[in-house]
């Protein structure tokens, strides 16, 4: 055979081909074993992010009573937690809003904020709840074990906003401090503002349609929230008693090019920036529980 006269004729060639084919098949094992390691890793992460990106909603979503809703997408810029006061005052403060990730550790926080806790510690005492259009005018008192039976649902879509009751602020802090001082507020500031939060907890779909104040801070603990803003000198096209939903269905979709809000919806774990007077307007996707940090 050709082959073995080579091999007579050039024993140190043919020693040289069976290290490189020795070679080549240890290298081609390494690469299989690395891949393997790689595809085991690549699964264990998955399995990880699958567990910690599985939505927790805290308890305050009851089978059949999700509304499927839009996350939409996110035209605001995003930063982290690693982003500097004095980024925030010379990017955002004045200027323009920031969804800010992992701005602050609340976990503590939201374990208090499941809702067999919170019924359970709080149940009985009595929240006050504004109309869920623009102006909030109607106030009603309930305890909050009456808002959970009797007007924590999904929004009705022929309900407006003047129809229905939110629980979004006037919460008396002397009452609420065990809670309160558990929640971390972004460390970002204001020079010369202090803050004052604002707690609530609403069905799926619900909202507070267009409206303007100073600036602040706001986040979910549990579900997704849906913002919509305008810069202040682009008032945006609204009816006070039409609920975000029915804005979102019947006025959105007509919009385009600068008509456009500023959007973006935020989870667990992110804040959002509104500046002063910034025209905004909510849509919980999901039943949430959220918390606003006013500076005045
Ligand atoms: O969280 C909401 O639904 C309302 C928040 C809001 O409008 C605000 O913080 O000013």
């Amino acid at each position: 055979m050709k082959f073995s006269s080579e091999i007579d004729q050039n024993p140190a060639r043919y020693q040289t081909v069976l290290y490189v084919v020795s070679q080549t098949r240890m290298t081609a094992q390494i690469i299989l074993l690395f891949r393997s390691l790689l595809l085991l890793i690549h699964f264990g992460l998955l399995c990880t992010s699958a567990t910690e990106f599985s939505i927790d909603s805290g308890g305050w979503v009851s089978d059949g009573e999700s509304l499927i809703l839009d996350a939409g997408p996110c035209n605001i810029e995003v930063r982290n937690g690693s982003m500097t006061q004095g980024e925030f005052l010379s990017n955002y403060a004045y200027f323009e809003p920031v969804v800010i990730r992992g701005a602050s550790d609340n976990s503590e926080f939201q374990e208090m904020c499941r809702k067999d806790r919170m019924l359970d510690k709080f149940g009985e005492k009595v929240i006050t709840l504004s109309s869920a259009n623009t102006y909030s005018y109607t106030k009603v008192d309930v305890t909050l074990e009456q808002y959970v039976s009797n007007y924590l649902k999904p929004q009705k879509l022929d309900q407006f906003g003047n129809e229905t009751l939110y629980w979004f602020g006037d919460n008396n802090y002397a009452e609420w401090n065990e809670l309160f001082r558990k929640y971390h507020a972004p460390k970002y500031y204001l020079p010369r503002l202090t803050a004052a939060y604002s707690f609530g907890v609403a069905g799926a779909g619900t909202g507070v349609p267009f409206h303007f104040h100073g600036p602040g801070f706001a986040e979910v603990v549990f579900g997704r929230k849906r913002w919509f803003m305008y810069p202040p000198h682009r008032r945006p096209r609204f009816n006070p008693n039409v609920t975000t939903l029915q804005w979102l269905l019947e006025d959105y979709p007509k919009l385009s090019g600068p008509e456009l809000p500023y959007e973006c919806t935020i989870n667990p774990g992110e804040v959002i920036y509104f500046p002063d007077h910034w025209w905004h307007g909510t849509l919980n996707l999901d039943a949430s529980v959220f918390i606003s940090t006013f500076l005045g």
